[in-house]
Order: structure tokens, then C-alpha cells, then sequence
């Protein structure tokens, strides 16, 4: 099998706004520097559904989707040298050269080497590996775990210890790995932090998680859907507030119960109002807010200049400013370690058939991350 193509199934996104179709579909055998991967379990996360929307200026159709997967090596294309078949692995859409000129800045987790080519669906030489009778399926994010078999560079492999069960560490390919990581490296919170989350899907728990390993003294978590709140207290939130309680802008909500705003405040939704409301609500003079969440084409950001000029500061940040190949197997043994209660974001398990009901868990509020297994 290991130089041929390989026929599995698939969840392919014909056309935006439509559900996925479970589809035979033809894997081509890796090509040099790629790795053929069977996977076995994978989340579905926001971006999945805001990719299918058609929201997403780099959305292409047909594609396979998925891009939170745990898998297994099947075979490696010529060249490859740090995987070899049986290597358990995470799927990594921000890859990891080590020597473009991201990758050696010190200064970000974004690597550049495949990014052209990632962003239109395609492997770095410009083709797929994906086909159903002939005709080609784009890649999406240079992951594309939707599927019993996906080929990706070696640079986007994170080699993970196999004692970590995938259907649990695949959530550290996206959702988890994002939030925390936006407290601990973006935002490099500090013990006493008073830190205030938006968003309380997959990404804005996990920052909760982040901001109790900062030691942050007060978490504040904010959804307008009240079912979330129970974990997000959980987990380590302080206080939970529903901006549908109040008849004011919930950033002044915020500002009157922190002594004048926050230090870190983070966006988990998407959405760009509640963009300004979490930078509105930071401390003047220091606080920084971290946009997270993804918005649609066309949509823009806005505030007074005068919230910058006194101080407070807009970032934002990609995988939780996590370097996979380097950094993911540390997060890994943490999890190992039983520092990251992944099972508690795991509300939902269905077969690869049944990945359409994930989706609509997603929109009716009720999951916060489903996990496909294989
Ligand atoms: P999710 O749908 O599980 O969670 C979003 C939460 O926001 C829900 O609980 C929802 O009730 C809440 N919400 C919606 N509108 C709200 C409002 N007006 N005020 C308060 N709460 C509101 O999504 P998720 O999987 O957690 O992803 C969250 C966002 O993060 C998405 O935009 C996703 O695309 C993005 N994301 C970004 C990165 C990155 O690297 N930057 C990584 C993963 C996900
Ligand atoms: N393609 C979109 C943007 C999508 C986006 O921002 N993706 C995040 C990861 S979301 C994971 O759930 C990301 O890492 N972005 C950095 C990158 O290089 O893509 C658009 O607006 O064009
Ligand atoms: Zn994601
Ligand atoms: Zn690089």
C-alpha cells in the first residue's frame, strides 16, 4: 500500500453552505518531504464551520475540512527523515520549517515556507493528493483530517508521545493549544493578572485554562449562552456574566467591576463589536486584549484611536503562538501529566458518518468540542 493510492472515506465540502458528503475518495501516495497519515480521531472547531459558511476569502471547493486531528503514520515520501511508519502525530496548520525567515525571527509561531500554497488548497509543489474519479479535492489548511487517510508535509507533523490517546490530544491540534497558548505565550500573563475571556466555545475554555496556569487573580467569562457558564466556573473562572443581563455596554460592565479594566482580554468569537468591547474594556495605560476569534471577509475592526493612545494595546494571535513541531509534544506530556482536562471538553463522539450532526451541535450552542473517531 505504501507507494499506491489508497481508497477511504472521506467528508467532503462540495460547496460552501452545504452539508459535508461522505465520499470514497482516492489519497495519493506522499511525495517527497510528506507523510502519509491514517487518522483516527479529530475535533471540529468553529473554524471548520466558518470555512464551510463561505465566509472565508480562502475557502475553495471542493475540499476535505478538519484541521484539530490525531493520527498514525502510513508511509513517508522520499526525504523524509524524522517520522517513520507507526510514529503517532498531530497535524499541524501552522507547520514548522526551522528555516524560513518566520521560523528563525524568534519573534512568532507563523512559518512561511508553505503558507502560499496552504492558503489555496494545495500541497507545496501545487497539487492535491485528494481525487474521486479523477477530478481533484482541494487541502484545507494543510491538514484536511476529515478524512480515514490525508497526506501533509513532514514540516506539519508534530511526533507525539503514543501513550496520549488521540481521540483526547487531537483537541491540542487547534482549540486547546490556542486558547492556553494565547495567555501563556501571546499575552505572557502574569500571577495576580485580572483577565477577562469572550467566548466560551472550545478556545475561550481553554484560555481559562491558560489563565489559571498564569495565576491570574480574577478570570471574568462572558457568553450570551448561560449553559456554558457551569464549566467555565469549573475551570477556573471567577465570574460569569451575560452582556443580555445588562442595559449598558458590557466593556463598562467590566470597568466598573475591575477598578477601571482588565490587563488582558481575550475574543473567542469572531465577532467584531465584541472585538472593541473586550480592547474597551482593558485598563487604560497597560491592558492588552488578544483578538482570537476569526471574522468574515469584509469585516473590519474599529475603536477610538484615543483606547491605543492611552495605552491599551490590540494582538492577536494563531495557534496560540505555539511552534507545533518544537512545542507540541511538551503540551502533550502535560496533558500526560494530567495538567489539561481535555476529556471535559468532550461533549460529543460520533463515527466519521455522523459529522454533520457536529455541526449542528456547533450552531445550536449545544457542544463544545465533538470528536469524530475513525
Ligand atoms: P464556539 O462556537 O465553540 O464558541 C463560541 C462561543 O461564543 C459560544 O459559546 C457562543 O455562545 C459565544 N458567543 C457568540 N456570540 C457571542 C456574543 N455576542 N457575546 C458573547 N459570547 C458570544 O467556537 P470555538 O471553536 O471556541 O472558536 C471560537 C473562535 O475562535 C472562532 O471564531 C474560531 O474560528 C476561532 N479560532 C481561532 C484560532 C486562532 O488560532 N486564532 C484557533 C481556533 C479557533
Ligand atoms: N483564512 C482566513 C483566516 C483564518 C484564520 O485566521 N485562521 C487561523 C487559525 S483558525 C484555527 O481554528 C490562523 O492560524 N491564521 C493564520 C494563518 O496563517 O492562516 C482569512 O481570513 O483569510
Ligand atoms: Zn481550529
Ligand atoms: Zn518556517
Amino acid at each position: 500500500m505504501e507507494g499506491q493510492t489508497i481508497s477511504c472515506n472521506a467528508a467532503v465540502a462540495w460547496e460552501a453552505g452545504k452539508p459535508l458528503s461522505i465520499e470514497k475518495i482516492d489519497v495519493a501516495p506522499p511525495q517527497a518531504g510528506e507523510v502519509r497519515i491514517k487518522i483516527l480521531a479529530t475535533g471540529v472547531c468553529h473554524t471548520d464551520a466558518f470555512t464551510l459558511s463561505g465566509e472565508d476569502p480562502e475557502g475553495v471547493f471542493p475540499c476535505i475540512m478538519g484541521h484539530e486531528g490525531g493520527g498514525v503514520v502510513a508511509s513517508v515520501g522520499e526525504g523524509v527523515t524524522s517520522l517513520k511508519p507507526g510514529d503517532h502525530v498531530i497535524p499541524l496548520y501552522t507547520p514548522e520549517c526551522g528555516e524560513c525567515k518566520f521560523c528563525k525571527s524568534g519573534k512568532t509561531n507563523l512559518c512561511g515556507k508553505i503558507r502560499e500554497t496552504q492558503g489555496k488548497g494545495l500541497m507545496p509543489d501545487g497539487t492535491t493528493r485528494f481525487s474521486k474519479e479523477g477530478k481533484p479535492i482541494y487541502h484545507y489548511m494543510g491538514t484536511s483530517t476529515f478524512s480515514e487517510y490525508t497526506v501533509l508535509p513532514e514540516i506539519s507533523l508534530a511526533k507525539v508521545n503514543k501513550d496520549a490517546p488521540l481521540e483526547e490530544v487531537c483537541l491540542l491540534g487547534c482549540g486547546v493549544t490556542t486558547g492556553m497558548g494565547a495567555v501563556l505565550n501571546t499575552a505572557k500573563a502574569e500571577p495576580g493578572a485580572t483577565i477577562a475571556v469572550f467566548g466560551l466555545g472550545g478556545i475561550g475554555l481553554s484560555v481559562i485554562i491558560g489563565a489559571v496556569m498564569a495565576k491570574a487573580k480574577q478570570i471574568i467569562a462572558i457568553d450570551i449562552n448561560t449553559d456554558k457558564f457551569e464549566l467555565a466556573k469549573q475551570l477556573g473562572a471567577t465570574d460569569v456574566i451575560n452582556p443580555k443581563d445588562y442595559d449598558k455596554p458590557i466593556q463598562e460592565v467590566i470597568v466598573d467591576l475591575t477598578d477601571g479594566g482588565v490587563d488582558y482580554s481575550f475574543e473567542c468569537i469572531g465577532n467584531v463589536d465584541v472585538m472593541r468591547s473586550a480592547l474597551e474594556c482593558c485598563h487604560k495605560g497597560w491592558g492588552e486584549s488578544v483578538i482570537i476569534g476569526v471574522a468574515g471577509a469584509g469585516k473590519e475592526i474599529s475603536t477610538r484611536p484615543f483606547q491605543l493612545v492611552t495605552g491599551r494595546v490590540w494582538r492577536g494571535t494563531a495557534f496560540g503562538g505555539v511552534k507545533g513541531r518544537s512545542e507540541l509534544p511538551g503540551i502533550v506530556e502535560q496533558y500526560l501529566n494530567g495538567e489539561i482536562p481535555l476529556k471535559k471538553f468532550i461533549t460529543h463522539t460520533m463515527p466519521l458518518k455522523d459529522i454533520n450532526h457536529a455541526f449542528d451541535l456547533l450552531h445550536e450552542g449545544k457542544s463544545i468540542r465533538s470528536v469524530v473517531s475513525f
